[in-house]
């Protein structure tokens, strides 16, 4: 079987939204339901252990105010919390802060020009997948992925392979036939797990998780003129990747 499928995660790999778009959208839904929650930039990252946004606030209150666990209100509360941040969240993203990673729109570009599929595989909210693209791409972009398989579509998110077994029956492929970008640890043992070659770019939060298992651990995509620095993995040091490599990447991991 030889690759036709690129998949990608979202959050961290498409764009770094974690930092500068989720946890701050967090932040102004705590405000709005006068809540003195404060998610900084360090107790996020502790967070982002926990993947989805609702499951992330309950697992914040866990922790820190467990007392509120036993309101009867609670469960409502955080559904309401969550849909005020996603509102937040697509607000920021309209504005256009928040911008593609490196060679994410050149690989995108070729591998639609060579006729490969496109999908997506994330954690996150559905609306968040289309205001990103949308937002860096143009609203036409949402048409480029076959399948964008998001958020609650399965309830247990990543590390749980379901998100990556359900795009892939969506899409009608064996994982053979596909290779998977993603950004995390949970991420990487997500996509593993549904028997997908993957391949990790870190970022500030994810760099030092464990990524036993990738193809290759890289800084990014890299550009021809901005290349990738290699951190795990036996690929070129620096370089960037494209379709050749993919197709390398994915010929090797099923031999
Ligand atoms: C992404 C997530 C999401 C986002 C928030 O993980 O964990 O929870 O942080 O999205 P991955 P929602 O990149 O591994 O898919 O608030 O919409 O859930
Ligand atoms: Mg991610």
């Amino acid at each position: 079987m030889s690759l036709n499928t690129l998949i990608f995660d979202v959050d961290g790999t498409l764009a770094d939204t974690e930092r500068d778009g989720h946890r701050p959208s967090f932040n102004l839904a705590f405000r709005e339901f006068g809540l003195d929650w404060e998610w900084t930039v360090p107790l996020y990252g502790e967070l982002l252990a926990v993947t989805g946004g609702k499951e992330r606030i309950r697992h914040y209150v866990d922790r820190y105010h467990p007392e509120q666990l036993s309101d009867a209100h609670f469960e409502a509360l955080v559904v309401q919390l969550h849909q005020s941040k996603t509102r937040h969240y697509m607000a920021l993203l309209d504005k256009g802060s928040i911008p593609l990673r490196p060679g994410v729109l050149r690989l995108l570009n070729e591998a639609r020009q060579a006729g490969l599929t496109l999908a997506i595989a994330t954690t996150t909210t559905p609306e968040n997948v289309t205001s990103l693209l949308s937002a860096t791409l143009g609203p036409e972009s949402i048409g480029w992925f076959k399948v964008i398989a998001a958020g609650d579509i399965v309830s247990a998110k990543k590390p749980a392979p379901d998100i990556y077994l359900w795009a892939l029956d969506a899409l009608g492929i064996s994982a053979q036939e596909g290779l998977a970008f993603e950004d995390s640890e949970n991420g990487l043992r997500s996509a593993r797990a549904a028997g997908l070659p993957t391949l990790v770019t870190i970022n500030e939060y994810t760099r030092g998780q464990d990524f036993s298992g990738a193809e290759a651990v890289l800084s990014d995509l890299g550009e021809p003129h901005q290349p990738y620095a290699l951190h795990q993995g036996a690929l070129p040091p620096t370089g960037w990747v494209d379709l050749d490599l993919c197709r390398r990447i994915a010929k090797t991991s099923n031999e």
